[in-house]
């Protein structure tokens, strides 16, 4: 097997972070003893630290130093050309019985798993130095934050979790000396990053994810998808709180006036461009503030929903990220970042798809090979990664740190959808933006491999991210709606309506300021609407389209409801519930008849 991650020998004062927790140390203990690693490498989250790693991940051709003038302590990383994305068809939820996970889940036997995995690693990461990362998810003094160690045998996994949690000191903190705290175990390794030996397997009863086989991001960040999102819901239904994939925005009027939003979109939807929205020159004096761009938890006060995002850094795809779609994103990343599978020009600089300017004549692309314009393949991965801390964001939100979360005024759901789907519309209720979630679609994207276009149901965008029945999920959704008595108002928006022609209707990024200010409207009560079967929507008046370069017929057409196409919808949604079978709450299920019954009047 060739060595992908030779040990490395610190020096005094380095890697040598040891936790008092006797729980802590007596798993690393058990891992250490199956995987017989070279060394232990304590790992504290310093600057010194990652220095000394970076410089060693140079050495190993981990990274590739970039151009430190245009892109200041910024390194690119090439994955292997076999190891781009999420893995859902390797991914399991190992609860007792398979009902437990339910039908949207792959499910394995965690006996059978376990034992498996151990044989996998058993001698794993000889000749390779074991890192254990201590991390904390959520700001330090929220009742929501968690704790968890991640080990693993990758040193971009420990230079990438450094920028996505809080790492090192703060969580020994807070996990103190209790061996009966609550803590994440989280094991990784890369073993030969062989598809054939890939597994994301999440146990949540022992709160326990073992990943092996893969060195991408959404598979091995067990911060993010694993932990924050898959252990993190199934904790959320036990504990009474919610795990969701979305992003956290704030907008300020010209008059002051601040609300929350938290809006859930599939993989590679626009969730980092919306939370960090720049608002065109008609909005002057609207502000819109990040809180956090993939993940919300969210728990309930003052009988409202209150939000923090527990991550410390974005993990946001590249290509298309440009000065002109969104400046924000630009400026987040132009120092401080670990790009994954972009393009580097001839002067060491990094380019993409989309990026501003013409194409460079020469480039090396994402994986080593010689690249110019008349090349038929991409330059840079379609789902290549950038790695970035939040406070590079200039419009860092100024309660992201909050720990009572942010007060969420409206949730939005989304999906890529081509055509059916309005610009945008408001559940009736809470029960009704349940069944707005629990049937949304998009057109699959690069973020997890398989075909791209295809429509697929993605529940709350959190079809591959759910770590328990769906069934249960929907009613812990209906659950938590009955214990607000002040409740988020739910809408729905769809950025990517087309026209007949093939072209997008809505020109999206800033523009969709304008969609946000109905929904804000909305939640003040002052924004007109009208009733339709599927729920309240806007007229054309009802938006503010000033200075907008629209047509008035794409207005109409991004805001029309054809019959034919939501009798077909309607019927998918049945077909999408039947598939479950027999899960969906019965609530659900009358929604589905009330909205069926809407359209043969
Ligand atoms: C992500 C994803 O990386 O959803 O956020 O795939
Ligand atoms: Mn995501």
């Amino acid at each position: 097997m060739k060595n992908l991650a030779p040990a490395i020998s610190p020096p005094r004062g380095i890697g040598d972070a040891k936790p008092a927790n006797e729980a802590v140390l007596d798993w690393v203990q058990e891992i250490a003893t199956l995987t017989q690693p070279e060394n232990i490498f304590w790992c504290d989250g310093s600057e010194r630290e990652s220095e000394f790693l970076i410089a060693e991940s140079l050495k190993q051709n981990v990274l590739i130093e970039l151009n430190q003038k245009k892109v200041p302590h910024s390194y690119l990383h090439r994955s292997n050309p076999t190891d781009v994305a999420r893995v859902e068809q390797f991914t399991f939820v190992c609860t007792p019985t398979k009902q437990e996970a339910g039908p949207t889940n792959n499910w394995s036997d965690p006996t059978e798993t376990y034992a498996k995995l151990r044989g996998l690693l058993a001698g794993a990461m000889r000749g390779r130095t074991m890192f254990v990362i201590p991390y904390m998810m959520g700001p330090a003094d929220s009742p929501l934050a968690k704790i968890g160690f991640e080990i693993t045998d990758s040193k971009y996994v420990v230079l990438s979790l450094r920028i996505m949690t809080r790492m090192g000191e703060i969580a020994l903190k807070r996990l103190g000396n209790d061996p009966s705290a609550e803590w994440n175990r989280g094991l990784h390794s890369l073993l030969d990053v062989n598809p054939e030996r890939r597994f994301i397997c999440h146990f949540p009863q022992d709160n326990t994810i073992i990943s092996v086989g893969s060195g991408y991001g959404g598979n091995v960040l067990l911060s993010k998808k694993c932990l924050a999102l898959r252990i993190g819901s199934y904790l959320a239904r036990k504990q009474n709180w919610m795990a969701e994939h979305m992003l956290i925005l704030g907008v300020e009027s010209p008059e002051g006036r601040k609300h929350y939003v938290a809006a859930a979109f599939p993989s590679a939807c626009g969730k980092t461009n919306f939370a960090m929205l720049i608002p065109p020159a008609h909005f002057k004096g609207w502000k819109v503030t990040t809180v956090g761009d993939d993940i919300a938890w969210m728990q309930i006060r003052n009988g409202g929903l209150y939000a923090v995002n527990p991550e410390n850094g974005y993990f946001g795809v590249v290509p298309g990220t440009s000065y002109k779609s969104n400046s924000n994103a630009m400026r987040s990343i132009a120092h401080d970042t670990i790009y994954t599978n972009v393009a580097l020009t001839d002067d060491s600089d990094v380019w993409w798809e989309g990026k501003d300017g013409e194409p460079p004549a020469h480039l090396i692309d994402w994986r080593g090979n010689d690249w110019t314009p008349q090349s038929q393949e991409k330059a840079a991965h379609p789902n290549s990664r950038f790695t970035t801390p939040m406070r590079n964001n200039p419009a860092l939100d100024p309660d992201v740190e909050k720990g009572e979360g942010v007060p969420i005024s409206a949730i939005i759901f989304g999906g890529r959808r081509s055509d059916t789907v309005p610009l945008v519309y408001q559940a009736f209720d809470w029960s009704h933006g349940v069944y707005l979630g629990a049937t949304m679609a998009s057109e699959t994207t690069a973020a997890a491999t398989g075909a791209v276009g295809r429509v697929r149901r993605d529940p709350m965008a959190m079809l591959p991210f759910c770590g328990y029945n769906i069934g249960d999920y929907f009613q812990h959704w209906l659950d938590i709606g009955k214990q607000l008595t002040n409740p988020p108002l739910i809408f729905n928006v769809n950025w990517f309506r087309k026209s007949a022609d093939g072209k997008f209707l809505w020109p999206g990024f800033g523009e969709n300021i304008r969609v946000l200010k109905w929904i804000i409207d909305r939640c003040e009560g002052t924004g007109g609407a009208l009733k339709s079967p599927i729920g309240w929507l806007p007229s054309p008046h009802d938006l503010d389209l000033a200075e907008l370069d629209i047509d008035h017929n794409a207005v109409d057409e991004l805001l029309c409801l054809d019959h034919e196409e939501w009798q077909k919808e309607i019927a998918a949604h049945k077909e999408f519930f039947d598939s479950l079978g027999g899960v969906v709450p019965q609530e659900l299920q009358k929604q589905r008849e009330q909205l069926a019954a809407g359209f043969e009047l």
